[in-house]
């Protein structure tokens, strides 16, 4: 399903031309109405006429969390106050917040972008979509809800948590689409199972599912259990919330919405593109947001582009599923070691829920690793003997994957937390 053709399938050179038009004018009213943006640009040597070409972007300096967190809260406005008409923000768990103000505009698009993304997982406006993401300050809620109306779809705004209701809601409305973080949708999957209830009886058959890192034996598990089709949906406060990119029926890498948000990648040690086809941080820029635009943010998300065509038609570049994080990334006795990587191997092994931790500690300046993850109940129930092989087979892998030795403890089922958000898998003591 595509909601707006005449953008999602705009030739490469006619898309260009869009976006250097719009490169133009934010960089215009930036330097104009920022002072943090202006200050920026002088530092660089750059002014509002050295761009001219979407390509003379990378003249522009580009801007950290950091930097955002500095001009809270309204440090970032390029639009008069009278104009906002409603703000989000990170959660701040980690320092102040950053703030996403939206003009009407701004929220169209992201009504735009987020329709397009519900509609690329095969909604339409006869669908009913369970919006499971948190409603409030964090963008997952409202962002799904305005993409569900966009479309013209019925939204449920259930919101995150209470997942017996969620389960009878579903059954009672007849939701068709789901949407909340993969982490969330397992453990509905798990109640469900308690509670008796098979999904192969429920309605629901597609899942925009995204906040979080996933993986792709995730996604498969995800798709048996809940029965039906997952896709992947990305997006950060800082850009606009969820509607940045998203999969299309092909599965097969996130579209992103281009036209709105300009992606490049680099290497995060020398700040420089890399090679096309590399894996790099991901910089995007807002370039038609009028309330807090931003200028080649640095997402510490890690991805690559792929430039080949889509069957589904759409032009727009694919970003990978994210990779890791720049600092999520565990360097463990000096080997860079994604959270994704040990995920993948865990999730191959039959008997083995989804649901881990990685605990890492400094002793004797000596970096460990434990892998804490769940067993099933019928692999539970066997012998201590096939529990311990398996871990010890799980460790081998580990090592083959990581180049590092890993602990891997398989631990009773039930006894790892469960999120009804984004789930907290890295508990590392080196930092206390
Ligand atoms: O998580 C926005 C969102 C809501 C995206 C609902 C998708 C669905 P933040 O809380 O600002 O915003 O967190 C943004 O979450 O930089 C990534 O590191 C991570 N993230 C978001 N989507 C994905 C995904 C929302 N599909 C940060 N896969 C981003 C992996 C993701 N990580």
């Amino acid at each position: 399903m595509m909601l707006s053709p005449e953008y999602e399938t705009m030739s490469r050179p006619e898309l260009a031309v869009l976006q250097s038009r719009s490169l133009r004018s934010l960089v215009e009213r930036v330097y104009a109405r920022v002072p943090f943006y202006r200050r920026k640009m002088e530092a660089a040597g750059v002014t509002p006429s050295s761009i001219t070409d979407i390509r003379d972007i990378t003249l522009l300096p580009f801007t950290t969390k950091d930097e955002m967190r500095e001009v809270y809260p309204y440090g970032l406005l390029a639009a008069d106050a009278k104009d906002i008409v409603e703000i989000h923000t990170s959660s701040g768990t980690t320092g102040k917040p950053v703030v996403d103000a939206y003009t009407q505009k701004d929220i169209d698009i992201w009504s735009e972008t987020m329709g397009r993304t519900l509609s690329m997982a095969g909604a339409t406006r006869e669908d009913i979509v369970q919006n499971a993401y948190g409603y409030g300050l964090f963008t997952g809620g409202l962002g799904v809800h305005y993409g569900a109306r966009r479309i013209g779809a019925m939204v449920i705004p259930i919101s995150g948590g209470n997942t017996k209701r969620q389960l009878a809601v579903m059954q009672d409305f007849g939701s068709t689409i789901l949407s909340c973080t993969p982490s969330y949708s397992l453990y509905m999957a798990e109640v469900a199972r308690e509670e008796k209830i098979d999904f192969s009886k429920i309605k629901l058959r597609a899942g925009a599912f995204g906040a979080e890192p996933w993986s792709e034996s995730m996604r498969l598990e995800i798709q048996e259990k809940l029965h039906l089709k997952a896709y992947d949906i990305y997006g950060l406060t800082e850009i606009i919330g969820p509607g940045v990119s998203a999969e299309c029926e092909c599965q097969n890498r996130l579209h992103v919405f281009e036209d709105h948000f300009y992606p490049e990648i680099i290497n995060p040690a020398t700040l420089e593109p890399v090679a096309e086809g590399e894996a790099g941080e991901l910089v995007i820029t807002t370039i038609t947001k009028e309330g807090t635009p931003v200028i080649r943010y640095r997402t510490r998300d890690i991805t690559f582009f792929d430039r080949s065509p889509c069957p589904c038609g759409r032009t727009s570049v694919r970003m990978n599923r994210l990779l890791g994080r720049t600092d999520d990334m565990l360097i463990i006795r000096g080997v860079n070691v994604f959270p994704s990587q040990i995920e993948e191997v865990l999730l191959r092994h039959d008997g083995i829920e989804p649901h881990y931790e990685l605990h890492i500690e400094r002793k004797d300046n000596l970096d460990s690793l434990e892998v804490h993850v769940e067993v099933g109940e019928a692999l539970f129930s066997d012998e201590v003997k096939k529990i311990e092989k398996t871990e010890r087979e799980i460790e081998k892998e580990l090592r083959e994957a990581l180049l590092i030795h890993a602990l891997v403890k398989l631990v009773e089922p039930k006894t790892i937390a469960r999120s009804e958000g984004k789930a907290k898998r890295i508990i590392d003591k080196r930092k206390l």
